[in-house]
């Protein structure tokens, strides 16, 4: 009788696993933006940018996505390049099984990308914005799987916040719902993605990533499953000038309507929209923010494996 086929749940990268095992800092990084959040060619620099910020700063990246069927915690440079040339579908959690069954490939989304890192043992990880509730939730009941995820996935995101082509208003209710701690770097307002502010405030904020790393320590010690979403504003002599946001965003709000966009195509046609309306200033802004975003996420992985977490 022919044993039946071994399945491979995921693989690390070896030197994910190596910084792993040493207790080395270790940073996470989606694959969805590179897939689909931001425009070719650009897109392949940017993954390989985003991860050299992390090595210089003494960090291993783990970028993350699902290849020919297997999660992979750490791409090699091919995978890099996969993720940024390929047609590759859109994956949140729900699709993971499918794709882990059938041998496809996926972009994670900032839901799937933490799930997968948590499994590995990886607690940090950075974005550009987090999903969050589409603006007509209401009736649509569109709300990313990224909220939903983080309320039982104890990784720290950092994030510019989210994007207003969200209800920003609705997106902090459901965080508060789920329990999801959220607190400012340096602000006690929650940024807008492309805007270092949006009409929201949030109750905490921290002055350095040690006090993150302090914060993740207690919430493991409670005995909380949380994630937690550290918001890291843009800094405003970086951000993109508010009236032509507000011009853009209306016209892509409107084209996604008249397009009869939903599901999971909303938010990549939004965010393609938004940079070929903007000549691509929007791009420049956006990863400009994820740049820092990766900055911040590597300080406070050093201070969590300096607490020996
Ligand atoms: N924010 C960005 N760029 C992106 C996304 C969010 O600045 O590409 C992606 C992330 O992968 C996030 C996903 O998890 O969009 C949310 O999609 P949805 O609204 O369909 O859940
Ligand atoms: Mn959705």
């Amino acid at each position: 009788m022919t044993p039946a086929p071994v399945h491979i749940a995921f693989t690390v990268s070896a030197e994910v696993a190596d910084a792993l095992k040493d207790r080395r800092p270790v940073v996470a990084l989606e694959s969805t933006i590179i897939s689909h959040g931001l425009p070719r060619p650009r897109n392949h620099e940017a993954a390989k940018e985003f991860e050299q910020i992390l090595r210089d700063a003494g960090v291993t990246p783990a970028t993350i996505a699902v290849l020919d069927g297997v999660p992979q915690i750490g791409l090699d440079a091919d995978g890099v390049r996969r993720i940024a040339q390929e047609d590759l579908a859109k994956a949140s959690v729900r699709d993971l099984p499918m794709l882990a069954a059938s041998g496809a490939s996926g972009a994670t989304t900032v839901a799937a990308t933490a799930h997968l890192a948590c499994l590995a043992g990886v607690r940090v990880f950075a974005t550009g914005g987090l999903g969050g509730v589409h603006r007509g939730a209401s009736s649509t009941f569109d709300e990313s799987a990224d909220l939903s995820t983080l309320a039982v996935t104890p990784v720290t995101v950092v994030s510019a916040g989210v994007k207003s082509v969200l209800d920003i208003a609705a997106t902090l209710e459901r965080l508060e719902t789920l329990s999801v701690p959220v607190v400012g770097y340096r602000t006690t307002v929650f940024p807008s993605f492309w805007l270092t502010e949006s009409a929201f405030t949030i109750d905490w904020s921290v002055e350095t990533a040690a006090q993150v790393a302090a914060i993740m320590r207690s919430r493991d010690a409670l005995g909380l499953g949380q994630g937690m979403v550290v918001a890291n504003p843009i800094p405003r002599h970086q951000q993109w000038d508010p009236i032509e946001h507000d011009r853009v965003l209306i016209e892509a709000l409107d084209a996604a309507d008249a397009a009869g966009m939903h599901g999971k195509a909303v938010t990549p046609f939004l965010l393609g929209f938004i940079v070929s309306a903007s000549q691509g200033r929007s791009l420049e802004v956006n990863l400009d923010l994820a740049r820092n975003n990766v900055r911040l996420a590597a300080e406070i992985a050093i201070e969590w494996s300096a607490l020996g977490a």
